[in-house]
Order: structure tokens, then C-alpha cells, then sequence
């Protein structure tokens, strides 16, 4: 440890300058260590960690601005009760007590008519494991309350790659830099996996050559020898058609399939059924650009070189999400490619860490009452149905931390109609006065990463990191955990597990009852901790599955009646198909932003300017729209007023609505998601944001 970084142990007391170490909250697989300089009780600056292999010292634009979102002149820093109508964003201030006495009887109401009225919604506005669903697991355990599938973000390339791997692991990210071929599939990496990227330059600078699949002309795909501008929702295809040319060509590790998977005879038919040219068809692309993919992949086979693939959450938002990553998910196994520690896929390896979710959340303190499973990506839906023996009863509480559903969840119509209902209790827990928090009746002030404890596993990488607070809660906030810890003394839970202070829950994250997983002392003393693993996991087979196989087939899934082996689903809303809405619309985030956390943080604000729709220079000469007019986007869910961009990112056919912008900055007081739609996809119950049809139309002629 070096000896310019001392830890306060009392946060905030320290006169002198000091640097506490911390762990980066946001949704983003690169979780980086963060020191905070804080002086005179007061955090000055954010930086990244040197002596953290991963972070390297250097931290995104977003991260490195942390104090200016701490410190935000609109931070919430009093608990707030509604006093307009719902969603005027009118409110007085309240102390904690009165806030909390009120919230808890009126839940204690609700809960002895049926406690399942009452539900959680929460994702990763913090992924630290604490603050996430450590308190606020066991207190609507107890409560009875409605379970939540979290299944916003990441659900079809779980259900996939479980399927097909075994579990959410893969490659190590630092060993992409050493392998001779990357395919960047669904991602742009630049924007939203900085740490990764340095990897992939690595790489290149050693001769490997790297492929970006992504309908989009990212920042990512400018930079990488090729890009295959490929129509949304068609990888599976690809994929398949990429299988097709390694079985013709016999670009086959024959003794690796013969070994390490199930159903090779099966997979091996369905492959032959995608020559290059339907392949071509199907995904908009040159059949040269089929071919030549496949000869990249299949060489590396015949060189005895690794090639790896970078597989992320582009391709997961469509219809048939889980089918394209279990289709994707097999191809390494066809070339053996997992043999090099450098050669494989890594979409998350967030299952490799062994997190013990039951002591934190108590799933006991339910009493083996049985709740129902609300699907966050239908809470638009949900909020508008009534009692039914289908559905279970209406909801009448909703309890959000974590999240901005008013601005991320898709068909934001309804979701918002839902949210305006006078009947609901709606309390939020937020630093700011969110497009949610609007439409709260109660909004109470949460401490940020700064001020708090927590522990966190990773998606990109392999270290389990620890944040300590490094300042006094700023105002009056409270962390999620103490709001909890509130609310459940109020309601009379007596457990003494509610009594937790949040460094034991910090321990209890990764305690098991026949020993740590994670020694803790060296997180305490380095703030950060390597998991063990093999560098190359899957280089002899053993794979997760419960045939250790790579299952090219699943029998799990045969079983549930689903296609055993992985192929091309269509959109629901397919590209051809409506004349109507003609137009494919993707809308993946702005760089500056994460999800919709940091749009009110000016600086950032200010490098994005405002909500744009890119569209080829082809779909607007025919609608007559140039850079800076204002464009209507509709579809049979809603509209959506925004100024155009006519960019050579889009490519034609398709349109790129970047998100997720509070619905309050755009022109009409609405975003993107007013188009998107509550459909699911085929494995995970996931969403499907990039699968939505629109027509676009001039509105007003540019007003620059
Ligand atoms: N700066 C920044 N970083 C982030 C986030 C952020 O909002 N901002 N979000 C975080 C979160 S929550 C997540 S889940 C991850 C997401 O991580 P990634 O998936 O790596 O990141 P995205 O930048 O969303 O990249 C998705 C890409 O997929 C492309 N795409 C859209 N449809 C398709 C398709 O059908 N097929 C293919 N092949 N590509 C498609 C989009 O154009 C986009 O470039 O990033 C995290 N990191
Ligand atoms: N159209 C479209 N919609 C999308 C996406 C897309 O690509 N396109 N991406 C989707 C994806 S991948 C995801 S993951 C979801 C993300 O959806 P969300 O997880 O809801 O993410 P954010 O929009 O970042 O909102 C997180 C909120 O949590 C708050 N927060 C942060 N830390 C804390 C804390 O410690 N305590 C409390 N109480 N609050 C805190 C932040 O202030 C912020 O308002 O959005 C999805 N929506
Ligand atoms: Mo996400």
C-alpha cells in the first residue's frame, strides 16, 4: 500500500488531505477503484486507483466529474411529501420522522388487506451489493411484498449463455490483448467499456485484427479494420451463417466438439440451412462480408491462434436476444477457440462471483408465503390492471430505489398514466428529482457512493471491490440500507438482522457458512480482492452446464417445449413488414450519460447537447429533413418530438434515438421509450428496445 493513501476512519474528520479508496457504483462492466481526495471533511476530487490493474488509474468523463453530481446544486437533501397533484413535481419538506411514520402506516394498511399489493422497483443505479438489495431484500421479504424479475437489462443473454456455457462466465478481459482476432459483437466499447477498449488497442498494436458487428457506425466500429453494419435483430443469422462456412470449409476442431459439446449432429443440420447469401439477405449485408468473417474466424483455427469475441447487450434487445447469444455463445466451441486463454467469449462474468444473496436478502423471513412475480420491462401495463385472480391484486404501493423506470422503462405512455394514479403510494428513494421522483408522494434523500459503505462484484472483470464513505452524508441523506432499517422498525420487524450495521453487511456478501469466499481483511486493507480461476476455463472442457458439455442443444430447454438448438427469431417488429412504420429504431445510450444517471449534471448535459435522431442522408432527402430540423417519430404507442441528425451512423432503414434522456430535457416533455414496447424476448422474459418499428417525419424545417 503506498504511503500517501491513509484511510479515515471517521469520515469527514480528517483536516489534512486524504485519499479514500472507493469502488465506482455505476451500471458499466468495468467497476473501477476510485480514490477520493477529501479535504477538510469535504471530497475535492474522484480519480481512479493506479494500483488497480483494471482501472489503471484513468477513469471515464462521467466518473472523474463525481463530486459535481454529489454536490449538485438540486441534490435532494430533505425527505419531501407531495403537495400538487400527482406528477406536478410539487412538494414541501418533511422531517424523516413524520416521512417515514407516514409511509410506514399506510403500508401496514395495505399489507394487512394483501402485502402482495405492495411492490419493489429497483436495478442498478448502484451496483454495489449493500445498498442495492442487502436492507431492502429482507424488508419486503418480510413484509410479503410482490418479488420483482430485474429483468431490464441483461435477462436474454443470461437465459442464453446459461443455456449454452453453463452460467454467466467467459473469458478474462485482460487476455484479449493477447489474441489475434476480436469481434466486438453489440457493443460500443469506446462509450461503454472504456477499460476494455484499452485491451482491444493492445491487441491491435501486437497485429490482431478487429471486427465491430453493430447496426451503428459507433465511435467503436470507426475504429476497429472492419465493421458489418448489420439490420437489428439478425445475428443469429450471422451467426449461424458463420457456422455454415467453418462446416464447409472444415475449419473444425474436431476433437474439441467430439469431447466438449452436446448435440453437434443437430446444431451441424441447422448451420447447413444458412449459406452466405440467405444470411446476406436476412442481415443487409454483402455475402463477401458473410464470407470473409468466416474465413477471419476460421483461420484462426487453422493458424493455432486465438480469436475472441467481445459479445455484449446490442443484440440482446430484440425478440430473439437469447437465441443470438446462444448462437454466438457456440461458436467458440466449434474452433476450439476456448483451448487459448485468449480465445473464447466473454459477455459477463458475473457468474463467477460467489455472492451469497440469501444471507443478505433472508428469502426465510417470507415464512413460506407465496408471492407473485411482477416483470419490470410490463410495469406500464401493471400499474393500469386492476384485482383479478390472474393477476393477483392491484397494486397499490410502489417502493423505487435504484432506478428511474418514469425515463427507462419501455412504452412510457402507460408507464407514466400508471404512475400518475392519485390511489398510489408511490415513495422514491433518489439524490435527485428525477422524471420518477415527479410522481412520487414521497421522495427520500439517499447518500451517494461518497458517503456510504458497500461491496461490489464486477461484470467485466474479476475483482471484488470495496467502497468505504469518504465524506459525512451530505444534507440530511440517509443510505438506502438506514431508510430500510426505518421503515422496518416502524412496521414492528423485531429480527435482528434489521439491526445490521452496513460494514456486516459488507462481510455477509461474500460469507458462506463453510468460510469466506473473499478474504476480507485484504479488502479492508487494499480495497480491492483477484477472485481465483484458471485462465482459460472452459480449455478442457468443463463446462457449467448439467452436462458439462457446451450444450449446442439444450435439453432444458426442449424440455419447456422451446427449440433445443439456437436460431434466428425474427423481430417482432420486423423491418419490411409495415407500411406504416417503416423504419428500424435503435436506441442505445449517449456516452456521457449512464442509462439516464448524469443527463442532470451540466457539464455532461452539455457535451451531448440535446436528444438527437440520427438518420441516413437516404430516409431524409425522401422525408425532406436536414441536420437540426425537428422531427415527429411515432408509432401505434406514442410520438416523439426531437431535432435530426442526418449522419452516416445510420444506416438506411434504420434510426438511432440515443437515450436515456429525462423526459423533462426533451422538446415535449417525453423520450424515446414513449416508442419502444412492452413485448418480451424469446429466453429471459428480457426487453426488447431495439426492436420497434417508426415512421419519421419533418415537423419544422431546421431552427439552429
Ligand atoms: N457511457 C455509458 N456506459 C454504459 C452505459 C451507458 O448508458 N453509458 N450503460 C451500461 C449498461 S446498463 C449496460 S447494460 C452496458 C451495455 O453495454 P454494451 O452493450 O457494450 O453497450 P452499448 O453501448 O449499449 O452497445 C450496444 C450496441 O449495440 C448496438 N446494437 C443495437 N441493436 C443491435 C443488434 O441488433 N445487433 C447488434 N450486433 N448490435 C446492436 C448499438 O448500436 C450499440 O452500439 O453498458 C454500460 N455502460
Ligand atoms: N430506450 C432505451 N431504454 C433503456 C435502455 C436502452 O438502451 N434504450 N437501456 C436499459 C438498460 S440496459 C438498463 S440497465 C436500464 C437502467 O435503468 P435504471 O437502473 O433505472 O438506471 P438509471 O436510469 O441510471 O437510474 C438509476 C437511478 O438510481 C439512482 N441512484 C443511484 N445510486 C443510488 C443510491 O445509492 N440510492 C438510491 N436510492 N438511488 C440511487 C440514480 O440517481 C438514478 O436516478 O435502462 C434501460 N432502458
Ligand atoms: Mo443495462
Amino acid at each position: 500500500m503506498p504511503d500517501s493513501i491513509s484511510i479515515s476512519p471517521r469520515p469527514g474528520s480528517a483536516n489534512d488531505a486524504i485519499k479514500v479508496r472507493g469502488a465506482c457504483p455505476h451500471d458499466c462492466p468495468d467497476t473501477c477503484a476510485l480514490l477520493t481526495t477529501v479535504e477538510a471533511g469535504v471530497a475535492v476530487k474522484v480519480q481512479g486507483n493506479p494500483d488497480h490493474r483494471h482501472t489503471g488509474g484513468v477513469l471515464c468523463t462521467k466518473v472523474s466529474r463525481y463530486t459535481e453530481r454529489s454536490y449538485h446544486p438540486e441534490r435532494i437533501l430533505q425527505p419531501l411529501r407531495r403537495v400538487g397533484p400527482k406528477g406536478s413535481g410539487q412538494f414541501e419538506a418533511v422531517s424523516w420522522d413524520s416521512a417515514l411514520d407516514e409511509i410506514a402506516a399506510r403500508l401496514q394498511a395495505i399489507a394487512q388487506r394483501d402485502p402482495q399489493a405492495i411492490a419493489p422497483y429497483s436495478y442498478a443505479g448502484t451496483m454495489g451489493l449493500v445498498q442495492g438489495e442487502g436492507m431492502a431484500g429482507r424488508f419486503f421479504n418480510k413484509l410479503g411484498a410482490s418479488l420483482l424479475e430485474r429483468t431490464i437489462c441483461s435477462a436474454a443473454g443470461t437465459e442464453g449463455l446459461t443455456q449454452t456455457l453453463g452460467g454467466k462466465v467467459g473469458m478474462k478481459v485482460e487476455f484479449f490483448a493477447e489474441a489475434r482476432l476480436i469481434l466486438i459483437w453489440g457493443s460500443n466499447s469506446i462509450a461503454s467499456n472504456l477499460h476494455f477498449w484499452r485491451h482491444v488497442q493492445e491487441a491491435k498494436r501486437r497485429g490482431a485484427r478487429i471486427i465491430c458487428i453493430d447496426p451503428r457506425k459507433t465511435e467503436t466500429a470507426e475504429k476497429c479494420h472492419e465493421h458489418i453494419a448489420l439490420q437489428p435483430g439478425t445475428d443469429a443469422a450471422l451467426a449461424l451463417g458463420i457456422m455454415h462456412e467453418l462446416i464447409v470449409h472444415d475449419w473444425l476442431d474436431h476433437a474439441y466438439i467430439e469431447s466438449h459439446t452436446i448435440g453437434w449432429p443437430l446444431l451441424r443440420e441447422r448451420a447447413l440451412l444458412w449459406n452466405p447469401e440467405r444470411v446476406a439477405q436476412v442481415c443487409g449485408i454483402p455475402v463477401e462480408q458473410v464470407r470473409a468473417l468466416a474465413r477471419d474466424y476460421g483461420e484462426c483455427f487453422v493458424n493455432g491462434q486465438p480469436a475472441a469475441i467481445r459479445l455484449n447487450y446490442g443484440m440482446q434487445r430484440v425478440r430473439g436476444g437469447g437465441n443470438a447469444t446462444r448462437a454466438v455463445a457456440c461458436l467458440p466451441a466449434l474452433t476450439g477457440a476456448w483451448r487459448h486463454r485468449a480465445g473464447g467469449v466473454l459477455l459477463s462474468s458475473s457468474g463467477m462471483f460467489p455472492v451469497n444473496q440469501a444471507a443478505l436478502q433472508r428469502p426465510e423471513l417470507r415464512a413460506g408465503r407465496q408471492s407473485r412475480t411482477l416483470n419490470m420491462i410490463t410495469i406500464g401495463d401493471d400499474l393500469l390492471r386492476s384485482s383479478s385472480a390472474d393477476f393477483g391484486p392491484k397494486i397499490e404501493a410502489l417502493i423505487v430505489y435504484n432506478s428511474n423506470p418514469v425515463a427507462v422503462a419501455p412504452d412510457s405512455g402507460k408507464v407514466v398514466q400508471g404512475f400518475a394514479r392519485e390511489d398510489l403510494l408511490t415513495v422514491v428513494l433518489e439524490h435527485f428529482q428525477t422524471d420518477t421522483a415527479d410522481y412520487a408522494d414521497f421522495i427520500l434523500p439517499a447518500t451517494t457512493q461518497l458517503e456510504h459503505w458497500d461491496v461490489h462484484g464486477a461484470y467485466g472483470h474479476t475483482d471484488v471491490l470495496l467502497n468505504r464513505p469518504a465524506i459525512a452524508p451530505v444534507g440530511q441523506a440517509r443510505t438506502n440500507t438506514d431508510i430500510f432499517r426505518g421503515l422496518a422498525a416502524r412496521m414492528g420487524f423485531s429480527e435482528p438482522c434489521f439491526l445490521e450495521d452496513d460494514e456486516t453487511l459488507c462481510r455477509t456478501a461474500f460469507s458462506h457458512r463453510d468460510g469466506d469466499r473473499i478474504n476480507f481483511d485484504e479488502l479492508l486493507d487494499k480495497g480491492f480482492a483477484t477472485l481465483p480461476g484458471p485462465d482459460a476455463p472452459f480449455a478442457e472442457g468443463r463446462f457449467l452446464t448439467p452436462s458439462g458439455k457446451c450444450e449446442f442443444f439444450s435439453a432444458r430447454l426442449a424440455a419447456q417445449g422451446l427449440d433445443g438448438l439456437p436460431d434466428h427469431v425474427p423481430n417482432h417488429e420486423t423491418a419490411g413488414t409495415s407500411a406504416s412504420y417503416p423504419l428500424a429504431m435503435i436506441s442505445p445510450p449517449a456516452r456521457n450519460f449512464l442509462n439516464s444517471t448524469f443527463v442532470n449534471v451540466k457539464s455532461l448535459r452539455d457535451i451531448e447537447g440535446e436528444p438527437l435522431l440520427e438518420i441516413n442522408a437516404v430516409d431524409a432527402a425522401v422525408r425532406g429533413i436536414a441536420t437540426g430540423s425537428v422531427v415527429k417519430v411515432f408509432n401505434q404507442r406514442g410520438s416523439y418530438r426531437v431535432r435530426a441528425e442526418v449522419s452516416n451512423r445510420a444506416r438506411p432503414g434504420v434510426v438511432h434515438g440515443l437515450g436515456v434522456w429525462w423526459r423533462k430535457f426533451g422538446l415535449d416533455g417525453t423520450n424515446v421509450n414513449e416508442l419502444t414496447s412492452q413485448h418480451l424476448t424469446d429466453l429471459g422474459r428480457g426487453p426488447v428496445f431495439y426492436d420497434c418499428l417508426v415512421q419519421v417525419q419533418l415537423e419544422a424545417e431546421s431552427v439552429l
